[in-house]
């Protein structure tokens, strides 16, 4: 299916911020024997690939709303429509070498998400969604896996970073997970975790204590590649208590089962 006219819009501001975030990456590199350490830059970069997001953005729908992990909130006429956007999920990896991040921008339509584009610039992976319209990975329709057990799937979680709440409670989750499942991956953006549960590498995802950027984009994208979505209730509550699990239908029900099966410490 051909992209829309809202969807050329966003990949032309992917495509932009990715050409910018690839360079960065690259000069990441020689940075990391520098003894002022590339953090700095690297918030440059993260920084600079928002602004150019925003400045594309607001010049095609000039009266949409944003929510941006770096400028937050910017109101705009339209009350019906946001953009939540992250210039770069993956901050760790970015600054590690590590090539595995992503930009991720959503919209939201009457505060439903209908559309979700992901890219990471340096494998090249554009993942796209609109509702009901399919997703897809570049210019090939994805699909989630069609395993049937937690016992058959390999999911992927994210672990509190230092200095975070819920380092023992993902513990005890993480202890449920692996007396189940063939095993757990962990990547380091949340955005990347979504598109390959959607683009069939992973089973199942879940994490708590993320923000609605890291997520709205590939949760349409998960929608539409035939997965399911909830928060740890079971809800569609994800942006608000950031938490969310996902996978394909049978497996995203047995891992959140496993998730919140036993009173877990808060810790
Ligand atoms: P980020 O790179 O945009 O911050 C993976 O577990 C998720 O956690 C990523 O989506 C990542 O998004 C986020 N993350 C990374 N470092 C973090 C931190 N120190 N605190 C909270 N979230 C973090
Ligand atoms: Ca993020």
């Amino acid at each position: 299916m051909p992209a829309s006219a809202l969807m050329n819009v966003m990949i032309k501001a992917a495509r932009k911020a990715g050409r910018a975030l690839s360079r960065d990456f690259g000069e990441v590199e020689h940075l990391q024997v520098a003894t002022k350490g590339p953090a700095d830059f690297v918030s440059r970069a993260d920084t600079r690939a928002e602004k150019m997001i925003y400045e594309e953005l607001s010049h095609a729908r000039p009266n949409y709303c944003f929510l941006m992990e770096e400028q937050g909130e910017i109101e705009g006429a339209d009350k019906t429509h946001r953009w939540i956007i992250d210039p770069l999920d993956g901050t760790t990896n970015f600054l590690h070498g590590i090539p595995l991040f992503a930009i991720s921008i959503a919209l939201e339509r009457d505060g439903e998400l209908v559309a979700g584009l992901v890219y990471n610039p340096v494998m090249d992976e554009m993942y796209t969604a609109e509702k009901g319209r399919g997703a897809y990975l570049n210019d090939r329709r994805i699909r989630v896996t069609g395993r049937e057990k937690l016992e058959d799937s390999v999911v992927v979680t994210g672990i509190p970073h230092r200095g975070k709440p819920g380092r023992e409670r993902f513990i005890h989750e993480c202890r449920q997970v692996m007396q189940t499942a063939v095993g757990i991956r962990r990547t380091g953006s949340a955005a990347v975790d979504l598109c390959w549960v959607a683009a069939g590498r992973f089973d199942g995802y879940w994490e708590r204590g993320i923000q609605a950027w890291d997520m709205a984009a590939g949760i349409v994208i998960v929608r539409e590649a035939g997965g399911l979505v909830s928060d740890m209730e079971g809800e569609n509550n994800m942006l608000t208590s950031g938490s969310v699990v996902a996978g394909n239908p049978p497996v995203q029900q047995e891992l959140l089962a496993n998730v919140t099966a036993t009173p877990a410490p808060r810790a």
